[in-house]
């Protein structure tokens, strides 16, 4: 059982992870645009990855007899500038859930519910990950800059980003 303060965060939650897989897709096909397979599979896996956040917290809604609200999803851009740009906006926007999920995280124990605290902790855990491997890749983008040769290598590298694992519920 989860209040209806929380039920309704959480609610907020699924459409901000619906939105970061909406702009992932689009990256993955602006990359496309770029001549940048690479990137664009990168992008195509992180996709994938925001829609395992969005379930995974959809059924924990579910699971405690909550409500689920599905709402308009913003509309990302188009274009996301050189492939730099793209991995620094890319940051910039992890950098940005992390910081909902710790306000998650904040009114969870604002509210002494243990039971979405311990759920918040996986995405606590995971967004410590989603930054470092974009970390990874933003340090070899600034030190290639424009050198074509550089970001052809970048490409490749990306290109063998596997798929994301399927969660157990
Ligand atoms: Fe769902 O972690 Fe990225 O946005």
């Amino acid at each position: 059982m989860i209040s209806a303060k929380m039920q309704d965060a959480l609610n907020e939650q699924v459409n901000k992870e619906f939105f970061s897989a909406y702009m992932y897709l689009a990256m993955s096909a602006y990359c496309n645009t770029l001549g940048l397979p690479g990137f664009a599979h990168w992008m195509r896996m992180q996709y994938e990855e925001e829609i395992m956040h969005v379930t995974k917290m959809y059924d924990y809604i579910m699971d405690q007899g909550g409500e689920v609200n599905l709402m308009a999803i913003e509309q990302p851009e188009k274009e996301y500038g050189t492939p730099l740009a793209i991995f620094e906006k890319t940051l910039e926007h992890e950098q940005y859930v992390t910081n909902l999920i710790h306000r998650l995280m904040d009114l969870a124990v604002e509210e002494r519910d243990y039971a979405t605290q311990t759920f918040l902790q996986w995405y606590v855990t995971e967004q410590v990950e989603e930054e470092a491997n974009v970390n990874d890749i933003v340090s070899p983008l600034r030190m290639v800059g424009e050198d074509k040769g550089g970001l052809m290598m970048i490409d490749q590298q990306l290109s063998g980003r596997l798929a994301p694992t399927p969660l157990t519920a």
